[in-house]
């Protein structure tokens, strides 16, 4: 059946093939005959033109009436105002040759329409021509260029701001599909963060004393565990060590015993490490005792992820880092005062994310591995907004401007602005993420009302790690 279907296509094609040949033939034998256009055709023609490009005009007009001034609300801002003057100086620059060049395409097409004995004239080349047409929209382009990168320097340049207004520091976090606020606190500078960091109780990879304990002691738990598995699955395979049969000890602080002597199996990034170095030599597989069993050593590169993890984590504890523990997160909504300069730094924790606040005309890119800023300085408080807006239930709202998964059209924070006593009456209600985190890491009998306000573990797999289980 299939292939009956298969033949009928294809004797189709080449019957449709065949025709377009007969056709092509045949015409060679018609005798040659010239186009025929006669005046009433081209006439025609030039009308219609004439009757699309005025009814086009026509409908760009009831668009900008209909829409004009809905396009983008109110500027909230100080550069706000900069940026729609931008906009609207390049709309009329770009928009009054358009409509003359439009016009006059199809005014020409009017004026010449064919006629049977005129004879249009023809030249080839006109230098005066080239040179009008090449440095006039030259200038004009360049001078719209200077303006907008002037513009775009004057609004993207947080750090004039940072050094002359004692602007309000906060970090706008984003991961799927929420945001996270987080304010400078006491010392008006946002702490350090590392990604390593991020487990359950500090969403934002924040890193202060307590966070750095919480995080080692998780990365050893969870590297005990592994090594539990890790016994029980060579025991499985029956696979032997080089030195030493005895199984690994499970009780092992994490994978930073890496004493080759002991627990022969247990990861060693330093000797992977030197392998690498000498490159180009030969390359030494440090767990050739493993074999081929992808198993074991999937759990095997996993403890060596922690381990170097753990490096890591020690390394930065030990340089001079700014604590995050006086810095207030925030989650839901955040408040501004208005008037008052307020510089953003960015970043996201899984994929790229867009910080948009249209009313502010800001959008700046969150993306994963690196920090954004910008700064920008609100000019309309909310309650002024909903009057000039006559709209009761306006809010201003951040939104993800990229589509960053599923629940994308839902991450937005609200945005409340408000004069300076109300914002300072609000700050002193937020809690520190030092506070956070202690009630979070409390025993939860401790204070039920306080887990309200917690950030949610970012990833639950790594909070409920496997307990490691004894071997005998
Ligand atoms: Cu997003």
């Amino acid at each position: 059946m299939d292939f009956l279907i298969l033949a009928i296509i294809i004797l189709a094609v080449v019957a449709i093939f065949q025709l377009l040949k007969i056709y092509e033939l045949s015409r060679e034998l018609r005798p040659d005959e010239a186009p025929v256009i006669t005046e009433a055709d081209s006439r025609m023609n030039a009308r219609m033109g004439m009757i699309f490009i005025f009814g086009f005009f026509a409908f760009i007009l009831w668009c900008v009436y209909k829409w004009g001034d809905k396009l983008l609300p109110e500027p909230a801002s100080k550069h706000g105002v900069e940026i729609d003057q931008l906009w609207d100086v390049t709309m009329i620059i770009i928009g009054i040759p358009f409509v003359i060049c439009n016009f006059l395409l199809f005014f020409f097409l009017n004026k010449y329409t064919y006629k049977k004995d005129r004879k249009a004239d023809y030249f080839a080349h006109s230098n005066k021509l080239e040179a009008i047409w090449t440095v006039v929209p030259a200038i004009v382009l360049s001078a719209l260029i200077v303006y907008g990168l002037r513009v775009w320097n004057d609004v993207t340049d947080h750090t004039t701001i940072s050094a002359n207004e004692n602007p309000v520091n906060i970090e706008l976090y984003a991961r799927q599909f929420d945001w996270t606020a987080r304010y400078a606190g006491d010392d008006n500078k946002l702490g350090d963060a590392n990604y390593q960091m991020i487990n359950g109780s500090n969403a934002l990879g924040l890193i202060t004393p307590e966070a750095i304990a919480d995080r080692l002691a998780e990365i050893t738990k969870d590297s005990t565990a592994l090594r539990a598995k890790l016994d029980e699955q060579v025991k499985l395979e029956g696979i032997i060590f080089p030195k030493k049969s005895k199984p690994v000890d499970p009780h092992a602080h994490g994978a930073a015993s890496h004493d080759g002597e002991h627990h022969a199996p247990a990861p060693n990034p330093e000797a992977h490490a030197k392998g690498e170095e000498h490159g180009g030599g030969h390359h030494e597989d440090p767990y050739a005792w493993a074999g081929n069993s992808k198993p074991v050593r999937a759990i095997v590169d996993e403890l060596e992820h922690l381990t170097r993890m753990k490096r890591s984590i020690e390394t930065f504890a030990k340089k001079r880092f700014t604590s995050s523990g006086d810095d207030l997160l925030v989650k839901g909504e955040f408040h501004l005062p208005v008037n008052k300069a307020v510089v953003f730094q960015f970043r996201a924790q899984d994929v790229i994310h867009s910080a948009y606040m249209p009313h502010f005309r800001v959008q700046m890119n969150a993306v994963p591995g690196m920090k954004t800023n910008f700064a920008f300085t609100p000019t309309i408080t909310t309650a002024k907004m909903r009057e000039n807006t006559k709209n009761p239930t306006f809010d201003y709202y951040l939104l993800c401007n990229k589509i960053c998964g599923n629940a994308h059209y839902n991450m937005k924070m609200l945005i409340v602005v408000e004069d300076q006593a109300s914002y300072d009456k609000w700050i002193k209600e937020q809690k520190t993420f030092a506070a956070q985190m202690a009630a979070l890491l409390a025993p939860p009998a401790a204070d039920s009302t306080t887990t309200k306000t917690l950030v949610p573990p970012t990833d639950t797999t790594m909070a409920k790690a496997p307990t490691a289980k004894p071997v005998k």
